[in-house]
This record gives structure tokens, sequence and C-alpha cells, in this order.
């Protein structure tokens, strides 16, 4: 990853050992650009480091020359250390903050950056791209799947690049927009390649939500836990058109599935057992828009 080209082993400053007040949860920097960045969310110190040094170039001949003493004479003297909640525990190093996305820094009109696209089954690749709507649940921006072909068993595909992990909390909210053969939008976790991952998904054409395991390229569905062999994910109203929040939490062989803040149901399965990247998915010629992605991992560091 870039950031462990940036900053080789032993050259690593561990800025947060040196600012006691920095705790989980509360904004480190009042700069600008980092502003919104917390320390919970970030997946280590050195995390923090590459996006400091991202967003102010200077701050990097300071780290990387170990300067500690002028890196924190520098951030004093820009009064860059905000106020910081008394008592709480530092996070720790090991910390894996979650993975949050708004796209609100992504270009319209092109692929969000640290997402890899692909495709299970046949038929055309998706298309992913930035879109600036009206209606969009975080700024102007949404994520949409804008290829229409109707391919049945196709499924295209957009994980991100930098999360992994295999116990995860992933929810994002979709709008189906058109499809004439499917409306369909969901969330792939523990996913390996494109023909080996967790994939639970919502249609708004059927009004159901389905969870299943897709194994070396073939898809099938997982039973809820207290059904039959005849059970097909669960009933729900899936609102085409509309904004909706699709959640899963995945702990061990254990798949718990939200629809609208709503536990619709649980699976249970052991085909995947390890860790693996997170994003999101559609069928056929769904055309459908996300909104604010979130991936927390639930492993233990
Ligand atoms: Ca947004």
């Amino acid at each position: 990853m870039l950031r462990d080209e940036q900053f080789a082993v032993d050259e690593r400053i561990k800025i947060l050992d040196h600012i006691p007040q920095v705790n989980r949860g509360h904004t480190v920097f009042n700069f600008p650009l980092l502003e919104k960045i917390n320390a919970v969310e970030l997946e280590s110190q050195d995390e923090y480091c590459f996006r400091a040094c991202v967003a102010y170039p200077f701050l990097e001949g300071i780290i990387m020359s170990r300067l500690l003493s002028n890196l924190l004479a520098v951030l004093v003297a820009f009064g860059a250390i905000s106020s910081m909640a008394q008592g709480e525990a530092p996070t720790p190093a090991s910390a894996r903050g979650p993975l949050q996305l708004d796209f609100e820094g992504d270009a319209a009109g092109k692929s969000p950056a640290e997402f890899s696209v692909s495709r299970t089954g046949r038929g055309a690749e998706g298309q992913w791209v930035v879109l600036e709507v009206k209606d969009a649940p975080s700024g102007t921006k949404v994520l949409v799947q804008a290829s229409d072909d109707g391919t049945n068993y196709r499924f295209p595909v957009c994980v991100n690049d930098g999360f992994r992990a295999k116990d995860v909390d992933v929810s994002v909210k979709f709008k189906p927009i058109t499809g004439r053969v499917d409306q369909a939008a969901g969330i792939v976790w523990r996913f390996l390649d494109v023909d080996n991952y967790y994939i639970v998904r919502a249609n708004a054409l059927e009004n159901n939500v389905v969870l299943y395991k897709v194994e070396k390229g073939r898809r099938s569905d997982l039973k809820p836990k207290g059904t039959g062999r005849e059970a097909y994910g669960k009933d729900v109203e899936v609102p085409g058109g509309k904004w909706s929040t699709l959640r899963v939490v995945a702990r061990g062989n254990t798949f718990e599935v939200h629809l609208n803040d709503r536990k619709l149901f649980e699976v249970e399965d052991e085909t995947f057992e390890g860790a693996g990247k997170a994003g999101l998915w559609t069928k056929a010629d769904s055309v459908t828009q996300f909104d604010d992605l979130k991936a927390v991992s639930l492993d233990k560091q």
C-alpha cells in the first residue's frame, strides 16, 4: 500500500504517542484538510502519518527526520491541537478504523478512488461511477452502477481495496433506479475474488432480501435460521426509487441481516472463514445508486 511505500517500518513515527490528549473518537488536528479525520477512523498511527503528509507535505520532512519536537512545535504554533475530551483511553495502535465513504471527494463521472471493479458471471462489465444527484443521503454525490445489460447471470461488483476483515459490520444506503430483470442492491464481504464471496442483497422487484454465497463462481442462497429448504431469504418491502439502508453484521459463522434498521434474519455458514474485502454488488440490468458505505472491522487486533 502507498503508506507502506511512504513509511518504511523503521521510519514510522508514532505521532499519537506524543500527543497524549488524543483520544478515541475526537478530531486530532484543526488543520482544515484534516479536521474531519478522526483518530478512531484510522487504521493505525501510520495511516495518520500518511494522511497528514498528503494533506500537509511540509510535515513529511519533519516526520522523516524524526524531529518530533519540531513537529510538535509546528503544531502548537498553528494552534493545531484541538481540545480533547478527557479521561478516555487512547486509540490502540492496532485499532482498525471503519471505512466510511460518502463519495463527496470523488470526481463525478469517474470511478471512485480505491475501489476495484469486477463482474461475476457473464455479460457486460459493470459501470461504477460517481454521480451528482439532488437527493443524495450525504452531500451531492452517490455511486451508481449504470450499466443496464440484462444478462441474467451477471453480477457487477465494486470492492474497496483498502479494507480487509473477517468479522465485519457493513452498511450502505441504496436506491433502486431502473431494471426490468432485477432492481437489486447488495453488500459483499469476505470477498476473496470475483468468484468467491458472501453477498446479501435487497431486490425492489421481488420485494425480498436474500443472503447468498458465491463459491467458484456459483451463486447459491443460504437459508435463514429456523426456516426450511423452501425458504428464500425473507419477503419484505424494498421500495424502488427511494433510499433504504441495507446492513450485514458477520461474526464467525453467523450473519445478521438488517433492512432500514430492522433485523430480518440470521444465516449460519462456514464456507468462507477467512478475511476478505468488502464492497457493493448489483445484478443483471439493475441500475442502482449507493451512498454512505460504512464497513467496520470486528476482528480482534
Ligand atoms: Ca454522498
